[in-house]
């Protein structure tokens, strides 16, 4: 799953930003992943189709509203562990690490950390890699003497990572959640290929918890249509990119909790019996059916940290909030 990226190295930002956008030939495979896993969603159950396809440029926008809305709870909850905790994060992380965030977007989070933390490297991942050189070039800005080396791509792939820097312990840092987008064998997958490399260091990992299912429902149902844009987005982003004449009208978004699997799903309903066509495949969508486009698992304390010791972590402090909303481990990696 990871593995170093042979005489990747330091340099200038420009440098480092044009290293990111070399890597972009791997985005422009994405192009054909997309349509084909799009044309696989349209034609069989169980229609379904990977979260990851959100993050365009105009996706990674919408997200980022997300996160500011009053009913999406998790991202005031974690920023705010984050700063209480910082402090007691670098306690167990160290100084003077080789700091790494699996999709960092924005990159905000980690300037809550940076003043504790003082690492002597930042390499943040983003598939979305326009978003990516923009956050990294604002945070060169604010953090002159911080070493920022974006990479471009998607860190559940076969990623390539510069070698680390010698004698500095690797920490990761894996924020919002993003681990409940996985299925819990993708999940486990991912954990596993952090825990090795990440050895000698450790993961700094956001999970949110199993809640009231009214609050969960709110988050993902927000009164301003963000996350059903969001949702359609990707919709939007196939006719874009893919050429495709998807009538957004004829679609809703639809967002539930499913208690027996802890997990919000979110869905594109087709609001008629409707043809849409991908590539000059055709697809009849009846009244009622839907396309899978998102699951968001919750976690209690105690699974997420099972999940971990499985993957070959050994769990630390777990920090929460008073509402029990929203939880922030540590994740020590044995050598
Ligand atoms: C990125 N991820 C953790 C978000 C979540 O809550 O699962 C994505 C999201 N989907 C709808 N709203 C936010």
């Amino acid at each position: 799953m990871f593995g170093p990226a042979p005489g990747a190295g330091g340099g200038t930002l420009s440098a480092r930003i044009l290293e990111a956008e070399q890597q972009l030939s791997g985005q422009a495979l994405e192009g054909s992943e997309f349509q084909r896993d799009l044309q696989r969603a349209l034609a069989a159950p169980p229609h379904a189709i990977s979260p990851k396809y959100f993050y365009d440029t105009e996706g990674s926008r919408l997200f980022d509203r997300i996160c500011e809305l009053p009913e999406y709870y998790p991202t005031r909850t974690e920023r705010a562990l984050l700063a209480e905790h910082a402090g007691a994060i670098a306690a167990v992380a160290g100084t003077g690490a080789d700091l790494v965030e699996f999709g960092a977007g924005s990159c905000s989070k980690v300037r809550l950390l940076l003043p504790a933390l003082q690492p002597r490297r930042y390499l943040p991942i983003d598939i979305s890699t326009e978003h990516l050189v923009d956050a990294a070039v604002g945070l060169r800005r604010e953090h002159p003497g911080l070493h920022v080396q974006p990479v471009a791509g998607d860190y559940t792939a076969a990623l390539r990572l510069p070698d680390p820097l010698p004698g500095a312990r690797r920490v990761g840092f894996f924020p919002g959640s993003t681990i409940g987008n996985f299925t819990p064998e993708e999940a486990l997958q991912f954990l596993r290929g952090a825990a090795r490399l990440l050895r000698g260091g450790g993961l700094l990992l956001g999970a949110d918890l199993v809640k009231d299912p009214n609050v969960l429902h709110a988050a993902y149902n927000d009164a301003q249509g963000v996350t059903a844009a969001f949702n359609l987005n990707l919709l939007a982003r196939a006719n874009r990119e893919l050429g495709t004449a998807f009538d957004l009208d004829r679609f809703w978004h639809s967002a539930f909790y499913n208690a027996a699997q802890q997990r919000i799903e979110m869905h594109l309903v087709s609001r008629c019996r409707q043809q849409v066509a991908v590539d000059g495949h055709s697809y009849v969508l009846e009244a009622g059916q839907a396309l899978h486009t998102e699951n968001s698992y919750k976690f209690s304390i105690e699974g997420l940290r099972r999940l971990a010791v499985q993957a070959g972590f050994r769990p630390g402090p777990a920090w929460t909030d008073p509402g029990n909303l929203f939880s922030v481990h540590w994740l020590h990696a044995p050598e």
